[in-house]
This record gives structure tokens, sequence and C-alpha cells, in this order.
């Protein structure tokens, strides 16, 4: 365990009146609360982790098994202090079971990479046109009002890593964590693919404006964003395929999520529109804020098409 710096504990103390006290060890009082930092690599990390999707989870479950997350699910180390604060954003909308399984693998997973992190559901209100992008956008905006995150992770809910060493948090360039899924067969379907899972700070994701908000239905927010990316001159950060493999949950396809025929045209003008749609022209509606022991659930009107 990491000690708290200049902690000064007792295990067996004389309080300022002389009167002895004896305290047991599980009592000790940490009279300075300053920590170290938590190490550039966690001494908790397991390595490889075994995933199925065979049994289904209850949340009372994964409850019970993380009891030490704040309301909204935030958690942060106790022993040291976190290298980044980031808000996880996943796109939701319809899929309770693929997030309980998601819930239920990650979150031991980020608290042993010792991050000081926050889940951030954003549900897309209405039975309209998914849009993903768009969804993702809310999560930073709605995150920031709440915390001063320095880190964004952006991750589907049907994604669950693999191996611990995976660290959700963010690089010097913007980051791609699913580099190695399953239903690829463990590898990039291509060198620009950006989907899945990825991470970017505050600073990168300002920098290219924050995400489309104009990709309705599936395909092609995720190659827009990383034009966005390749456009500001950053490269791509990823994982080891080792480190990098994840397991996709299987669904069939979701209604009001059909391919937007416009995508194609949209990737080959990134360049020209990504300056006025973005985070900056962000418009949404709250509906609804719910919060669990494990997540922040947002509610939110995305418009239409
Ligand atoms: N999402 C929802 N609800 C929806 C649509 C999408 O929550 O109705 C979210 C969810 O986080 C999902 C992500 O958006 O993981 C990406 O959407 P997707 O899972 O539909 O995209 P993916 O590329 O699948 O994973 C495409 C359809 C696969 C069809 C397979 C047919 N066998
Ligand atoms: C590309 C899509 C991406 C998508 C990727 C993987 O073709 O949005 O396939 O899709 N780009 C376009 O359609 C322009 S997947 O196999 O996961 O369904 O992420």
């Amino acid at each position: 365990m990491q000690r708290a710096k200049g902690d000064q504990t007792t295990a067996k103390g004389t309080e300022p009146d002389g009167v002895g006290t004896n305290f047991s060890i599980d009592t000790v009082t940490t009279i300075n609360e300053k920590l170290d930092a938590c190490p550039e690599t966690s001494p908790l990390l397991v390595g490889l982790l075994r995933i199925e999707f065979s049994n289904p989870v209850s949340l009372d479950t994964v409850r019970s098994e993380n009891p030490n997350l704040q309301n909204g699910g935030r958690f942060k180390p106790k022993d040291c202090v976190a290298l980044q604060k980031v808000a996880i954003i996943i796109p939701f909308r319809n899929r309770d079971e693929h997030l309980r399984f998601w819930l239920y693998y990650l979150h031991p997973i980020l608290q042993r990479q010792q991050l000081d992190y926050g889940v951030y559901v954003i549900n897309q209100d209405g039975d309209e046109v998914f849009n993903r992008a768009k969804l993702l956008n809310v999560g930073y905006a709605e995150a920031l009002k709440e915390y001063d995150y320095d880190c964004f992770v952006f991750s589907d809910v049907d994604l669950i890593p693999m191996d611990d060493r995976n660290t959700y948090r963010c690089f010097s360039q913007p980051r791609h964590l699913s580099v190695s899924m399953d239903k690829f067969g463990f590898r990039l379907p291509y060198n620009q693919y950006f989907g899945g899972v990825s991470s970017m700070s505050k600073e990168q994701f300002l920098k290219i404006n924050g995400f489309p908000n104009n990709y309705w239905g599936w395909g092609g927010e995720d190659d827009d964003i990383f034009n966005r990316l390749s456009s500001k001159g950053m490269s791509i950060s990823r994982p080891s395929g080792a480190v990098g493999k994840c397991r996709m949950i299987r669904h069939d396809r979701d209604r009001k999520n059909e391919d937007n025929p416009q995508r194609f045209d949209r990737i080959a003008h990134t360049r020209e529109t990504m300056n006025r749609d973005g985070i900056n022209s962000l418009a949404y509606n709250v509906v609804k804020v719910e919060k669990d022991q494990l997540y922040t659930k947002i509610t939110v009107d995305v418009g239409r098409k």
C-alpha cells in the first residue's frame, strides 16, 4: 500500500491531555491528508481478463461488488492522487443489458487503473434517428459542468477490454483503445479506424472543435473524427494488439440507426465543415439526470435530422 506523504500515524498514541490511548491498527488516523501522485503504471493491474457474456448480471450485484464508488459512478483512489481526471462517455439508447455488462466489467478495471473517474451514460431521448457523435459532444459538455475533467474516454456500450493494461486515460496524442476487437479477428479493420473506444484530452478535443453533430444514423462519424485529427496534424496513439484486445457483445442492428446514406459525402468534406460543426455549434436539451451509484445517466433531446 502506498503511504500518504508526511503521513503521521500511530498505532499506539498519546492524546494531548496525557491520557494514554491504544489505537488498534485499523483505526490509525491520517493527520496530514497530502498524498503522493499515483505511479505511472498502477501496481494493481492483473493483465489478461476473462470476459464472457453468457450469464446476465444484475445492477444490484454490480453495486455490491463496487462499494467504493461515489454516487454518479464516481471514484478516486484512496492512497494516491490520480494522474488524470477522466470522464467516460457512453452514447446510449435502449441497451440496458449491454450497460449492465459494461458496468460489471469496467468499474473494477477502472479502479485498478487508479483513475479519478466518472461514468456518464448519454441517453438519446425519443425515437428519432440515433446520433452517436452528437451524444458524445453532449457528454463532454455535461461532464465538464460537474467536475474539472482533463481527459475524456468515449466508449460504445458493447465493448469490453480484455486486458486491464489498456488504460482508459489520455496520452500525448489522441488514443484509439479498441484496436483489437474479436469481431475483426483481433485486428484493426483499417489503419484510419477510430471507432469503438477512444480518448482525448480536453485540449485535443477542443483543437478539433469536438465531434460532428450532423451524422444521423450508422457510420462515418468516427472517420470524420479521424479526419479532424489528421487535419490538425495529430496522430493516433494505440496500445499493442495484445494489450488492446477487446470483446464486443453481439447484437442485432438497432432500430432507427440504419446506415446513413450521406456519410460518404460528409467525410469527404470534413476539413471544410469542421470549424462550424462541432462543440461550438452544439445545441440540445437535457430532459432528465439520474444519479446511480454506478453511473450518471443524462437523457437528452438532441433534435432530429
Ligand atoms: N447505440 C445505442 N443504441 C442504439 C444505437 C447505438 O446505445 O440504438 C450506441 C451504443 O453505445 C453502441 C454505439 O452506439 O455501442 C455504436 O452503435 P452500434 O453498436 O450500432 O455500432 P456497431 O458498429 O454495430 O457496433 C453496427 C450494427 C451491427 C449490425 C450487426 C448485424 N449482424
Ligand atoms: C466503416 C464505417 C465506420 C465503422 C467501420 C466499422 O466502413 O463508421 O466501418 O464498422 N465508415 C463508413 O461507413 C464511412 S463495423 O464493422 O463496426 O460495423 O465504424
